[in-house]
């Protein structure tokens, strides 16, 4: 019989750390990942049988859920028509139409494979668009893995302590400034030192991957500002918070209009993609109009494109946003109200599908006061929930997803494994 611990003592034997995405080897929690067997809405079941309340959610693409009739059915639909053509389809113009609809600023897209593929070609857009070389990004934020993205980045490279990767070379990362998240002074500052210089700001509106951190009020609106008085693009990294904040990502909920976005994630319903896009004027630097090369052979896949119009359908109808968004924000409160009988400095704050919880007394404004977390007690945390059946993402630096497939039944059976895995780490 299979069980996790044989599984990866396989994969480990030709997969590096047995794994494909350095954050799925549990090293920020330590012991054995669970190999998924199979996954139907809220839950996820691995190997040795075992279900779990899944708040991985696929680190976020899952919004209605796992294997949903309608995306299943959507994708069993495209692949009897083909399953890449390499050629202009459909389906990409329909969900390019989809995304130009409900996020104001972009009248074209570019779709990839990843959403790595879509801030990296982003930040060569704003490159050659501006003609300049420096890029600047905040520390914690993470926009997936191009060479220029990797410096001081969150997620994995941070929770592995190799927030600068090796490999990236020295002449490259140079090119990278490096603010803080929430701190309007540190960029002003960056900006009065290369005043010319300064292609774009890239940043997640509302940053996930130094877990869930929340814009200070005016922060996005200064950015906009410094970006606008200094000729930078303002990108906003939406491959986590689009489609899942609200219907309308971050952007919507705080009121910046950024020059570019990027996605991933929701609008691939599960299936590898990405995308980007921005006014007209801007984007059409790219080939085959301009000359900023960009390209892909599984871009605009035609599985992909199926499942992610099939996602946004089911969350565009009436009250799936509201629905879904109140009840993650029952789970928090109820996390929050576990914190209080139990007496432990935990805290848990939400935002439409996307939370966060933390080892600490209140949610955590900035990278400084995540990293004052106590990792030891997440880590004990962790897998007293997993023990539980509870599966958040492994690591105290990551947010965890929600979906319209969780029930109030599996809100309240969470509650009372927090409740449980509290007391046993207090
Ligand atoms: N964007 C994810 C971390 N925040 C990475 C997912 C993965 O590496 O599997």
């Amino acid at each position: 019989m299979k069980t996790n611990l044989s599984e990866f003592d396989r994969a480990g034997r030709v997969l590096v750390g047995g794994v494909n995405s350095a954050v799925r080897a549990f090293r920020a929690v330590g012991g054995t990942p669970r190999f998924i067997d199979r996954a139907e809405g809220a839950y996820m079941w691995d190997v040795e049988g075992r279900r779990y309340i899944d708040y991985l959610g696929s680190w976020g693409p899952m919004i209605v859920g796992h294997s949903h009739p309608a995306v299943v059915s959507a994708v069993q639909q495209a692949a009897t028509r083909g399953l890449s053509y390499g050629a202009p389809n459909s389906m990409e113009t329909d969900l390019a139409e989809r995304i130009c609809a409900l996020f104001p600023q972009v009248e074209k897209v570019r779709f990839t494979s990843s959403g790595t593929e879509a801030a990296m070609s982003a930040i060569r857009l704003a490159r050659g668009y501006t003609k300049r070389d420096k890029i600047l990004k905040f520390e914690g934020c993470y926009h997936g893995t191009a060479d220029s993205l990797l410096v001081k980045a969150g997620s994995g490279a941070l929770a592995f302590g190799t927030p600068s990767s090796a490999g990236v070379p020295a002449d490259l990362a140079r090119h990278t400034l490096v603010a803080q998240f929430n701190d309007l002074a540190s960029v002003q500052a960056l900006f009065e030192q290369h005043p010319d210089d300064i292609a774009c700001v890239m940043v997640e509106p509302i940053a996930g991957n130094m877990n869930l951190i929340m814009p200070a009020p005016g922060f996005h609106q200064g950015l906009r500002e410094l970006c606008t008085r200094y000729g930078a693009l303002l990108i906003f990294d939406e491959v986590m918070t689009g489609f899942r904040v609200a219907l309308g990502g971050a952007q919507q909920v705080i009121g910046v209009t950024p020059d570019l976005s990027a996605f991933g994630k929701v609008i691939g319903g599960g299936m590898p993609v990405g995308a980007f896009g921005g006014p007209a004027a801007v984007m059409d630097m790219m080939a085959p109009l301009g000359p900023v090369y960009q390209a892909g052979t599984l871009s605009g896949n035609p599985i992909a494109m199926a499942a992610g119009l099939a996602t946004l359908d089911l969350i565009a109808a009436p009250g799936f946003f509201e629905t879904m968004s109140a009840r993650c924000a029952r789970l928090v409160a109820g996390m929050n109200e576990a914190a209080r009988e139990t007496g432990v400095t935990f805290c848990a704050r939400s935002e439409g599908g996307m939370a966060g919880c933390f080892m600490l007394a209140t949610p955590p404004n900035s990278f400084a006061e995540v990293q004052a977390q106590d990792v030891e007690r997440f880590k004990r945390f962790y897998h007293r929930m997993l023990d539980e059946g509870v599966y958040l993402p492994p690591s105290p630096v990551e947010a965890f997803f929600f979906s319209g497939a969780h029930s109030d039944a599996d809100i309240d059976a969470t509650l009372a494994a927090v409740r449980r895995s509290l007391a046993a780490v207090a």
